[in-house]
């Protein structure tokens, strides 16, 4: 009974609530994004409708999380960072596959895959040791998470993926390349949301801003934006 009474009760959003605000839009940004991804997805050759399936599932799976961040934010005004973090371990590694994917073309192996998956897995664990269970320590499991999110730049922009998008050429190597800028600057945007939201050395250079807020922006960017990327590949290599 609990349940009806909860989906019927809709709780109240200040005006000035720009947290609340940008849960709210991410929710719905994320939900369009799924619903276009999976609609398209049947217009491309087979072998891009995988591509453009988990471009969908990262949407999808935000969406589902947006929906019960933005619920939590409202209820009780504090950061959602365990649904944040469960929303990461799967969305992560599925935009990894999606390397795979696009480079499976020049013959990429799994073994690169599993090799990204498992360094963000790395990077996302410590991540929330330092944000939600070992606080006093943030900046050491920030540094640790860190390494991990500089092997993956070094491992597309310059490692094995990079090789194998050069030997793919043409759009793929174009997509490749917009994807290493995501994860380079889009992606950068997080420890930056980490920092704003814990203690450390660092506390002293930074002014106050709402982590939520840069984690909310920083998603629909990644999310849609990878998506989007992945998107337009698959149409520029349907059209010849
Ligand atoms: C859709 C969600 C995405 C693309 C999330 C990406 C998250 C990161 C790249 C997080 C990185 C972090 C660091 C590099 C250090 C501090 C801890 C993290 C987990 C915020």
């Amino acid at each position: 009974m609990n349940l009806s009474i909860n989906f019927l009760s809709v709780a109240k959003m200040a005006p000035d609530d720009y947290v609340g605000f940008t849960f709210f839009v991410g929710c719905m940004a994320m939900m369009a994004a799924s619903v276009f991804f999976f609609f398209s997805m049947n217009s491309f050759d087979k072998k891009w409708r995988t591509s453009i399936l988990v471009s969908g599932l990262i949407t999808f799976i935000a969406a589902v999380h947006y929906f019960y961040m933005r619920d939590y934010w409202a209820a009780t005004g504090d950061s959602p960072t365990f649904f944040r973090y469960v929303d990461w371990i799967l969305t992560v590694p599925l935009m990894c596959v999606e390397f795979y994917l696009i480079l499976k073309v020049a013959g990429a192996k799994k073994s690169m895959m599993w090799r990204l998956i498992l360094l963000s897995t790395i990077m996302l664990v410590t991540g929330y040791f330092g944000e939600a269970v070992y606080t006093d320590n943030a900046a050491f499991w920030g540094f640790v998470s860190g390494v991990a999110y500089f092997i993956i730049v070094y491992d597309i922009w310059l490692g094995s993926a990079k090789k194998l998008a050069v030997e793919a050429g043409g759009a793929v190597l174009s997509a490749h390349k917009t994807l290493c800028w995501f994860v380079l600057v889009g992606w950068a945007i997080y420890p930056l949301g980490y920092m704003a939201g814990t203690e450390g050395w660092y506390t002293q250079f930074l002014g106050s801003f709402n982590v939520d807020v840069l984690y909310n922006i920083a998603d629909a960017i990644n999310k849609i934006g990878f998506g989007l990327v992945v998107y337009s590949l698959a149409v520029n290599s349907s059209e010849k």
